[in-house]
């Protein structure tokens, strides 16, 4: 878990963010307002309970258009983007990132938004292991990929499948962070970083408006 428990949401957002980032954001002494947070203590597995309220923010957080299998679309307006998602929700196929009920849609956002980002892994099985990167790179992608220096806007890092399979019963990894959108207009791609997972098609469009 790097989940940062702050009332706060800009003093984690603060702490998460690389200087070279922030620094290319202009974000220093920016003012964040606080934001809610379902998260439990940071290194704690999350109850159905707690992880409950993200998945229902994953399926309503954003404006969506559009809806089959890469061709949805999901905006996320203003200066400020809370973006949860989730890996493998049940009902969904396999290796695939699920926003506002879409699978891996193209996610929009505003050109310097302070974004917060929430990946929860509802996969289950041996191995059913997934995280995600924000890159400046696109399809199609080898079974490694491999991120050139300078072009990752943010990663969360590999999360372990649900524990049961039971979805009450379960207990869940969820990974977060903040990061700036980049000040100009651009595509990046987002993917999972498990082997095979991004060339398989575990990966969406990452696009940053005017
Ligand atoms: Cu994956």
């Amino acid at each position: 878990m790097v989940i940062r428990k702050k009332a706060a949401w800009g003093l984690w957002l603060g702490l998460a963010c690389s200087p070279a980032l922030a620094g290319m954001a202009g974000m220093q002494g920016m003012k964040m307002g606080p934001m809610p947070s379902h998260l439990p203590p940071q290194g704690q597995p999350l109850t159905w309970k707690a992880v409950a309220p993200l998945v229902r923010d994953s399926q309503t957080l954003g404006a969506a258009t559009g809806g089959s299998h890469g061709a949805g679309v999901v905006t996320f307006k203003g200066r400020k983007a809370n973006i949860v998602m989730v890996a493998v929700q049940p009902g969904f196929p396999d290796q695939t990132f699920e926003i506002h009920g879409q699978v891996d849609p193209e996610i929009v956002v505003h050109a310097g938004a302070a974004i917060r980002l929430t990946l929860v892994n509802m996969d289950y099985g041996p191995g059913m292991i997934h995280g995600v990167v924000i890159a400046k790179l696109s399809p199609p992608f080898p079974e490694m990929v491999s991120v050139p220096a300078g072009a990752r806007l943010v990663e969360l890092p590999l999360e372990m499948p649900r524990t049961s399979k039971s979805l009450t019963r379960s207990s869940y990894h969820v990974e977060r962070a903040t990061f700036m959108a980049p000040m100009t207009p651009g595509t990046y791609a987002y993917f999972c970083q498990m082997p095979g997972h991004a060339h398989g098609g575990m990966t969406g469009r990452f696009v940053v408006v005017r």
